[in-house]
């Protein structure tokens, strides 16, 4: 079996500073897993405070926050960290050549039923590490990401990585308190029938997402559904099936949210690295995730990823009306 650390120097990526990266977050996904696996209920409750994005803190939150944040504020290699949990940057060491976005705990409002969340990450680097550390070194285009990272604790925990054009699985192996080599080179199918959309919304979005979800919804001439639905809530592990299995996902502007509900930096942007290395696409709509350019960093977009062929059918109800 090959582990995580031997993986790299078998692909001879000798870069130091990227591996240290990796290597936090491995190892504080471990210690999230540990919490979730601990049973102790009051883990899995909610602060009674709100984001600055109003959304309801879980202790898992905060806990996930703390932890990823240790370990990223003493990596000298890192200049920055933007988090879901903060309002503001956060400064690392000036010299840092890489900065980290990261979504340290999704699908949160599942904690507390037992569904599956995740953790996310997008790394750049920081051109000229002389220069400060401002917001506009995260108001980057997506394509201009290093690596782009999961972790998903589900029925196991798993780590998919996207760096050099491919996109790797590794699955924790509790016994040896490391990551092992499962899924090498994952492609996500070209074709799949699994859409995924939270159809609570479906009267306030797009008459395009919405034609595309009644098409799902067609019957073959034996009278049989030709795709089935399926929205867990949490991106990570929602994503994460339709990599695997070929499928959609669909998060669309909405008439609450009319810019959409995910964020940007550190939810869709990796996501679309990864499918992207995973030979896949992403969209908003009208413009590929890949090459938006940020205007704020919390800022929210639609969002459309999965199969390619599920992508395009998708995309050409919008270029017919
Ligand atoms: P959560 O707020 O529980 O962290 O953006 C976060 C997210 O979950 C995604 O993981 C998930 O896909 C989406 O929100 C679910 O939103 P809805 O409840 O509106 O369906
Ligand atoms: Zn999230």
């Amino acid at each position: 079996m090959i582990s995580f650390n031997t993986f790299f120097k078998k692909k001879n990526l000798h870069n130091r500073s990227l591996l240290k990266i990796l290597d936090n977050i491995a190892n504080g996904s471990k210690i999230i897993n540990e919490v979730l696996l601990s049973g102790d209920p009051k883990n899995l409750k909610s602060e009674n405070i709100k984001n600055i994005q109003n959304e309801d803190v879980q202790k898992l939150d905060v806990i996930a926050n703390n932890v990823f944040l240790d370990y990223f504020k003493k990596n000298k290699e890192i200049q920055g960290v933007l988090s879901e949990e903060n309002e503001n940057i956060i400064q690392g060491n000036p010299f840092g050549k890489y900065i980290v976005a990261m979504d340290p705990l999704d699908g949160s409002s599942n904690i507390s039923v037992n569904i599956p969340v995740g953790s996310i990450f997008s790394i750049y680097e920081k051109k000229d590490a002389s220069i400060s550390l401002c917001e506009s070194d995260f108001l980057k285009k997506g394509k201009e990401q290093k690596c782009a990272v999961y972790v998903l604790y589900g029925t196991s925990t798993i780590l998919i990585i996207a760096l050099n054009d491919e996109v790797h699985g590794f699955t924790l192996n509790l016994k040896e308190d490391e990551y092992f080599l499962t899924f090498p080179n994952i492609k996500i199918p070209e074709e799949g029938n699994i859409f995924s959309i939270n159809e609570g919304n479906i009267k306030s979005v797009d008459p395009e997402i919405f034609n595309y979800v009644e098409s799902c919804k067609e019957l073959d001439q034996n009278g049989k559904r030709t795709h089935t639905g399926r929205f867990i809530g949490s991106l990570v592990a929602d994503f994460h099936r339709n990599m695997m299995k070929g499928g959609i996902f669909i998060y669309p502007k909405t008439s609450d949210k009319p810019t959409g509900q995910l964020r940007l930096i550190y939810e869709c942007n990796p996501i679309a690295l990864i499918a992207k290395f995973a030979g896949s696409k992403s969209s908003d709509g009208n413009i590929a995730i890949l090459e938006k350019k940020p205007k704020s960093i919390h800022e929210r977009t639609a969002f459309i990823t999965g199969s390619n062929k599920m992508v395009d059918k998708l995309l050409s109800f919008y270029k017919n009306e």
